[in-house]
């Protein structure tokens, strides 16, 4: 017959009931650092490196016109200014990235009514880019001035 389950407890030593303590505690999750872009018509202010940690980007459109900012990581190795490079040769800047992280749009006046969060990899590249055009025959926010990159320390 086996024994009662209190007196199995007490058999248990301090080191295994420190550890039954530990597992059930909850790890502590840690706020993600944030940052608001403020745009502009038609810029992206933006820091130049951010700390490597999970992080919440917000986007508050300050200019008269709507933006979008498309956040993407950079393959290893590529510099903001490679990409530069590339897309000014025509060529899609999504051949140099891992992928879009992410996106936020605000019309003028506006902040986005999302934000994205973002596990920032260090020594990597992040590009901010806004593609919208104010009319078919005009060229893209992109090419006004509104491209950003920010290193991962
Ligand atoms: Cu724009």
């Amino acid at each position: 017959m086996a024994a009662p389950l209190n007196s199995r407890l007490l058999r248990l030593s301090p080191w295994s009931l420190s550890l039954l303590a530990w597992a059930c505690v909850p790890p502590t999750p840690q706020a993600p650092a944030e940052v608001t872009i403020v745009t502009t018509d038609y810029a992206f202010p933006a820091p130049k490196e951010l700390p490597a940690r999970r992080t919440l980007f917000r986007m508050d459109n300050q200019g008269r016109v709507p933006h979008e900012m498309a956040l993407g990581q950079l393959k290893a190795g590529v510099s903001a200014d490679s990409v530069l490079a590339y897309t000014s040769q025509g060529q899609d800047p999504g051949d140099l990235a891992d992928g879009i992280v992410g996106l936020l749009i605000a019309d003028g006046g506006q902040t986005a009514l999302g934000s994205l969060t973002v596990d920032l990899v260090p020594g990597r590249t992040y590009l901010m880019i806004c593609q919208f055009k104010d009319a078919d025959s005009l060229p893209p926010h992109s090419a006004m001035g509104m491209q950003a990159s920010f290193v991962v320390q």
